[in-house]
């Protein structure tokens, strides 16, 4: 490739229309604090995700953290360690227990028959990974949930946009954190959101957001300060009328990388587990077996750079082999976490990819393996 192509490039809308809110932002001086593109950001993200509570962060992580404080959760919360590390640390940086249940070997989402083994009477929480875009089995998870008074919080930071069963991902579990940073299908710059439907959580992740503040002269809880800036819902209000188009285009190359990639003995692209389910094809994850291809993964990562192409190991190494909790000892065992974790590689997705790039990715990655076309 003549011109370095990177895993992902940020979708924007176009500058005029975001510089027509940046010219009002300017005149009103007011920059932060639940401003009025906030304000207005926030209605709509309601109304998209059909959710009565909604609230715009300054990233994901953030807000993640915001709602597990607001749930004043405390003890162990069963997750995935095949995730980015915001996931865990959230979990370790609200003083809760990451207890680690292996994933699917499908879609690499959590292995929902593998959950119940893990519930102890310390058990809080399962809080899922909608990894890539792939929904998590979220009727079963509410199954269990129920039968063990568990709280549900779905890492949604890769699924905005998404139905699943015809409504949309955020209305499933009790909780779910979206980001929306640079990199992801939908984006705000940097920020993110927790839609929720309790109103007392809501609340609570309001106050939680801004210092714990409830007036000029009152703190109630220890904060922290996650708020989003008017800048950023500015771009995020931009970039929902644009949403569709990202989506498309994005489409249109995933659906090259599954045809060329397909019936390759060893390449194996991940599938969501039912079929009524709107994609946003945020990544673009593919197994590569070395066992069968006689090539690794890391093999096809080099090659590819080679040729000025900049692939991601999302997700590799684990969570749960991070140095900073190798004493910990966070209990389960995820031995297909980590066989997926060492085979995959994102490729480069994007909603303006050239359709002639996707082609030219799939020949290097033919070529690293030795398949002549
Ligand atoms: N949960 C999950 C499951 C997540 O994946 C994430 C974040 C979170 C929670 C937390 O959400 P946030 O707090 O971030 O909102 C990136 C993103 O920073 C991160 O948001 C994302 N997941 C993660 C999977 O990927 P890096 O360190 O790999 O990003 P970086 O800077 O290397 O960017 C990747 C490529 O994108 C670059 O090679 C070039 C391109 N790029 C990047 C940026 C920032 C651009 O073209 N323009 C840009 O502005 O983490």
């Amino acid at each position: 490739m003549d011109e370095k192509i990177f895993v992902t490039k940020p979708s924007l809308p176009p500058m005029e229309e975001y510089m027509e809110m940046v010219k009002d932002i300017w005149k009103s001086r007011y920059l932060t604090n639940w401003g009025k593109y906030v304000r207005q950001f926030m209605e709509e993200l309601k109304a998209y995700f059909g959710m009565e509570y909604c609230m715009p962060m300054c990233n994901g992580h953030m807000a993640l953290e915001m709602v597990l404080q607001a749930m004043e959760l405390h003890g162990e919360i069963i997750t995935t360690p095949f995730t980015f590390a915001s996931t865990t640390h959230a979990i370790v940086r609200s003083g809760c227990t990451p207890v680690f249940c292996d994933i699917k070997e499908s879609d690499g989402t959590i292995d929902e028959e593998k959950i119940e083994a893990l519930i102890t009477e310390k058990t809080v929480a399962i809080l899922p990974v909608h990894v890539y875009g792939f929904p998590c089995n979220v009727e079963r998870i509410e199954a269990i949930a129920k039968k063990h008074g568990l709280k549900v919080i779905y890492d949604a930071a890769h699924a905005f946009g998404m139905t699943v069963g015809g409504k949309s991902i955020a209305t499933y579990g009790d909780a779910s954190m979206f980001s929306f940073h640079a990199t992801k299908a939908f984006h705000t710059i940097e920020g993110g959101c927790v839609a929720l439907h309790d109103k007392e959580e809501a609340l609570r992740v309001y106050q939680l957001s801004n210092f714990g503040i409830m007036n000029e002269e009152e703190v109630a809880f220890v904060g922290a300060n996650a708020k989003m800036n008017e800048f950023e819902a500015a771009m995020g209000l931009c970039n929902l009328k644009h949403f569709e188009e990202y989506r498309t285009g994005r489409k249109e190359a995933y659906d090259i990388y599954r045809t060329e990639l397909s019936g390759i003995p060893g390449v194996r692209m991940l599938t969501a587990y039912r079929e009524d389910v709107v994609s946003n094809y945020a990544y673009c994850p593919v197994l590569f077996d070395a066992q069968t291809l006689g090539v690794t993964r890391d093999d096809v990562k080099k090659h590819l750079e080679e040729h000025n192409v900049f692939t991601r190991k999302y997700f590799y190494p684990l969570t749960n082999s991070f140095d900073c909790y190798k004493e910990a000892g966070f209990q389960g065992k995820t031995p297909v976490a980590e066989r997926v974790a060492s085979q995959v590689l994102t490729l480069p997705l994007y909603s303006d990819l050239a359709e002639t790039d996707v082609f030219r990715i799939c020949e290097l990655i033919k070529e690293a393996m030795g398949i002549r076309r």
